[in-house]
């Protein structure tokens, strides 16, 4: 099979990408990365010295491609199949990988900035780190409660890549920061997500690794 994705079933920047892959049942080889593991980690190290995953091998076309949202467009442009994911037209195209941004930004990076404070040694912690984090993490909540107000996806009717983005993005936000009280238009927005059969089986397969993911008491 000419499509490696580099992943692990627990990361919502990977889980976004494996939804995207479901929603057009596109096959690809799919190849846990350990960061426990030297030989995993240095796999991925070699494909993209960032580290960080997922990643996309291409062994047709000899690509190797980072980054959940250039791996999504890449699918897209050579992997057509018939969910677009991502708009044709303009400014409704740019407003979708805005919307995209805004979940990877400013909901996934602040939501991880809180849980990766969990696995630090406690005279390490930065509370105040923390704190504006949740600062960052409620007003891009209002921002997604004003977006969703009157729609089913994020740009509407239609399932996007911003969407992918948003699924795993909010999983993790409301588990530390539960939604249902303060954005009840994003929480019910979430539970549409997690009712969508790509995401259902995202969940449904990351479930094994669920105990790894550090509640807020952790040590
Ligand atoms: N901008 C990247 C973010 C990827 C990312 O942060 N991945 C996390 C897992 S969710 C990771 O690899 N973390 C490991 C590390 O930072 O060492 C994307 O969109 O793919």
């Amino acid at each position: 099979m000419s499509l490696t994705l580099y992943f692990h079933p627990l990361s919502s920047f990977c889980q976004k990408v494996l939804i995207a892959l479901y929603e057009n049942e596109t096959k690809f080889t799919p190849r846990l990365i350990d960061f426990g593991n030297e030989t995993d980690r240095a796999e991925l190290l070699a494909l993209w010295p960032i580290g960080k995953f997922p990643v996309l091998r291409d062994e047709s076309r000899g690509a190797t491609v980072p980054e959940s949202s250039v791996i999504i467009e890449f699918l897209q442009l050579h992997y057509p199949r018939p969910a677009r994911l991502i708009p044709d037209r303009e400014p409704i195209a740019s407003q979708m990988r805005l919307r995209d941004r805004l979940f990877d930004l400013y909901l996934n990076m602040e939501m991880q900035k809180i849980v990766g404070d969990r696995l630090r040694p406690a005279d390490k912690r930065d509370p105040l780190g923390v704190e504006q984090a949740r600062a960052k993490l409620r007003t891009a909540c209002d921002l997604v409660e004003k977006y969703i107000a009157g729609k089913t996806w994020i740009m509407g009717d239609a399932f996007t890549m911003a969407d992918c983005a948003a699924a795993p993005a909010l999983f993790y936000v409301d588990k530390v920061m539960p939604l249902a009280e303060s954005h009840r238009g994003t929480a019910a927005y979430l539970e549409r997500l997690m009712q969508r059969p790509s995401y259902a089986r995202v969940l449904k397969e990351a479930e094994p690794y669920f105990n790894l993911f550090p509640q807020e008491n952790a040590a």
